[in-house]
């Protein structure tokens, strides 16, 4: 498979929680057979690998034991890796890491950037696959109260630094790891589109970058109706895919999406216009 980190095409990555409390898709696919066929589905329409996760981090949820997380991964992982559908598995748990790379996750999405479990490091770096730092300051329950920052770029910036320099002094190549923002993770809308605005100076920082915006809360408040109803997660596609080909034409790595169709589409549009082509899945498998 091609070395995804290296990618000279934007990576689009699908969700696929297999949660029952996510706020989006949670729920939705804790059948077996349907969280596959819908990886699957993802895969088809663009997506380069599949996200596969199995807790939520959405604010204020509460946190599953690693047994709960592996049986609701485990099954998955097993059957889009036989299917032949590249996957990352996002969780903050060692345990669950190494089990679900030995299962045919090839890339570990880690939300705490290492934050979470200090034998993190030990797992990515033994398998030697990448590893996604994503900007993190503390577990759901309490994620409201540290969204507190004098600059939240310089911030964010400074706290992504000090995760990659812990990554690499605990011996992960320099070469596997990917940097993300963290949006909505102790962040309030202000601070989301102030990242989203100022994405040059975290990408700064040399790696490759993770935009993950998709269906979050601050496009919700983006598109509130008059009387301040905030839109519904599942019609937030069109700002997600907009935002997400402006990061792209930033310079982001990738992004993190539910809706790959419409992302694939909007940046078909853009290659279109001058802008790097999407390899396919097939082309980059
Ligand atoms: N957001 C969520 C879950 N995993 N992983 C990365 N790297 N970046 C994110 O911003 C991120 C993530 C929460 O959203 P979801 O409930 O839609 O999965």
């Amino acid at each position: 498979m091609t070395d995804l980190v290296r990618a000279d095409f934007p990576v689009v990555m699908g969700v696929l929680n297999v949660t029952p409390d996510s706020f989006s898709d949670g729920g939705r696919y804790t059948d077996l057979d349907q969280a596959v066929a819908h990886g699957i589905r993802l895969h088809t329409d663009g997506a380069h690998l599949i996200d596969v996760g199995g807790e939520s981090t959405r604010p204020g949820a509460e946190r599953v034991d690693a047994a709960t997380e592996i049986a609701r991964v485990l099954p998955v992982i097993r059957a889009l890796a036989a299917a032949g559908v590249p996957m990352s598995i996002d969780t903050t748990r060692a345990a669950v890491a190494e089990t679900a790379l030995a299962a045919g996750a090839t890339i570990v999405n880690d939300v705490s950037g290492g934050l979470a479990d200090p034998d993190m490091s030990r797992v990515v770096r033994d398998a030697g696959c990448p590893w996604v730092l994503m900007h993190w300051r503390g577990h759901s329950r309490r994620m409201t109260e540290l969204a507190v920052y004098d600059d939240v770029v310089a911030d964010v910036r400074a706290e992504l630094r000090q995760r990659v320099d812990a990554a690499l002094a605990a011996g992960v190549a320099a070469d596997r790891l990917i940097i993300d923002p963290g949006l909505g993770f102790a962040k309030n809308a202000d601070h989301n589109w102030q990242l989203s605005t100022r994405l040059p100076e975290l990408l700064d920082l040399g790696l490759p970058l993770l935009f993950a915006a998709s269906r979050k809360n601050y496009l919700g408040r983006l598109l509130a109706a008059g009387d301040g109803t905030p839109r519904p997660p599942a019609e937030r596609d069109v700002a997600t895919a907009a935002t997400s080909l402006l990061a792209v034409a930033a310079g982001a790595w990738g992004v993190r999406v539910h809706d790959v169709r419409g992302t694939v589409d909007a940046l078909a549009v853009w290659a279109a216009t001058g802008g790097p082509r999407l390899r396919s899945r097939e082309e980059s498998a």
